[in-house]
Formats: structure tokens, sequence, C-alpha cells
């Protein structure tokens, strides 16, 4: 059987390779459209990769679906042509292209990725990496540097099914609120199984592992509320395990931190229960375990 030749049309090909780029290029410049607002400093990091994988991915969807569309209609069978397909078998040049192609976008996504990954502190333990020198320090003595960049400490306890926050002079919160502008270092322990934190709009994500102290480091650079959820499925209230996050001007940073260590304990009479005594009495419904731990402050240990 004699195999048509195809009579590749060169300019068409060139015109809609250069489609596919420019849609492509489109989409990712809307990337946007698909995420929340960003409300750190390390979320560009996580865009530009959200954003180059979307370019990527989508000049392979139109690549792929044009060529099945053009093929769809260009090579559809004439009326009364009951005879078979053409035998086409191999084609060295095409399998070593479509090859190479996906292994070096494979090897540079992951290298990509890694280099984020390291960048946002998530590797592990990196004590020079990822302090954010503010521009005004940026001149300042030697020991005035290293105390602006000094980042401020939060210890994070997760438990089922609360979020606790501990701040310095004992001062426990079920909010967290953390200074806008300012390197922040949460330091998370779980109480009983394994949690997650996530904020979606600082784009970072990290377990909370019994035994184990994980870290997230961040800079918020958007005064706002935002939602810390769980995403660990940690037991059968996991979904409501969430808890409120604010970014305060620094200003309303410190009249919050002085209004929670004046405020009362209201759980005086439960001293000496172990909190997560305190936490499991609650009936686990979101707006009562939040009002509680929201309340819950203990004095200096
Ligand atoms: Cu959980």
């Amino acid at each position: 059987m004699r195999v048509p030749r195809i009579t590749p049309n060169l300019s068409a090909a060139i015109s809609a390779v250069v489609l596919i780029v420019l849609a492509s290029l489109w989409i990712g410049q809307h990337s946007d459209w698909l995420m929340p607002v960003a409300a750190d400093r390390e979320a560009k990091l996580v865009d530009d990769l959200f954003t180059f994988m979307l370019v990527i991915a989508s000049a392979i969807f139109l690549g792929v679906q044009g060529i099945l569309l053009y093929s769809a209609f260009a090579f559809r069978r004439k009326p009364g042509d009951m005879t078979d397909g053409p035998p086409l078998e191999g084609n060295i040049k095409l399998e070593i292209l479509w090859t190479l192609i996906p292994t070096v976008l494979v090897l540079y996504l992951s290298v990509y990725s890694y280099s984020t990954y390291l960048q946002l502190g998530a590797a592990g333990p990196m004590e020079s990496a990822h302090l954010h020198l503010p521009s005004s320090a940026a001149n300042a003595a030697p020991t005035q540097v290293d105390k602006a960049v000094l980042p401020l400490e939060i210890n994070i306890q997760a438990m089922q099914f609360a979020w606790i926050f501990d701040y310095p002079k004992g001062i426990q919160t079920g909010e967290l609120h953390v200074p806008l502008g300012k390197p922040v270092l949460l330091k998370m322990k779980s109480n009983d199984v394994i949690h997650g934190f996530w904020v979606p709009e600082f784009r970072l994500k990290q377990d909370v592992i019994p035994g184990r102290t994980t870290t997230v480091r961040f800079t918020a650079t958007r005064a706002g509320q935002y939602v810390l959820n769980c995403t660990q499925l940690c037991g059968t209230s996991h979904g409501v395990m969430r808890a409120d996050v604010f970014v305060d001007k620094p200003e309303d940073y410190q009249k919050w931190l002085a209004s929670q260590a004046a405020l009362p304990s209201q759980l005086r009479t439960a001293k000496g229960l172990p909190k997560t005594t305190i936490i499991s009495q609650v009936p686990l419904h979101t707006e009562q375990t939040r009002a509680l731990v929201g309340n819950l402050r203990t004095q200096e240990q």
C-alpha cells in the first residue's frame, strides 16, 4: 500500500507554534486568577514557579489538542473510502524528539522546584538562609542589622483539633497575629498526631509532627485576615481544625500583644488540668473551640 505523503506547510506550522507560545504566555500572565492573594514575600517564589509550570502545561495542552483537532478534520475518512489506514511504523527522529523534550523539561523543573524549596527554607534548619534585610536596616551598623533581621519566634502547639500560639511572657492565644514586614519564625510541635500548617495566602505548608519541632519562616507583606488550615487528616474533626491568622501593622500588633497580656485568664479554675483535657471537654464545634482557645491564656509556667 502506498503511504500518503504529508506535505508540511511550513508557514502554517510556524504560525501555529507562534500562536501556541503566545497563548501559553498569556495564560501564564493570568496565573494569579487561579491563586489566592499573596500575603508574604515567599509567595513570589512559589507563584513564579507556578506560572512557569502553567506556561509549559498550557503549551503542551494546546499543542497536543491542536494536533488532535487538526488531524481529526484534515485526515478524516472521505465518503466511500473503505480502505484501512496506512501502516505507519516507527520514526526514530520523532521518538528521540518526544523523549528528549519531556526529559529536559522534567529535569529543569526538578532543579527549579528544588531551588525554590531550598529558598523557602523548607529543607530543614538553614540558619543562614531566608533572613530578609529590611531596606532601611541595610546600611545600619552591623549590630543593628543583626537585631533587625532576628526573626520573631512564635511557638505553635497543634492538637486534636485546635491550634495554640505561644508568644513570649506566657501569652497563649487561639489566633495567630504577626507583624507586617517583620521576619517570623514559627516553631511547631504536635501534642498528639501529625497535623499540617497551611495558610494558602502565605504559600507555605509544613507538617507538624509529634516529637519533633518543624519550622516555617516568612515575612508577611499584606495586612489582613487569613485562615490557617490543618492539611493532615488528623481525626474526626480535622475539618474544623482551623485558626484565624492576622497580619497586623506593627503598632496594631503591639497593641494586640498588650491587650492579650492584660487579659485575665478565663480558665484559672481549670488551672493544673492538662491543656488537652481542657480542649477536649469542649464540644468540637469550630466557634466554641475557637472561643475557648482564643481566651486560653496561662500565666508563666
Ligand atoms: Cu490536624
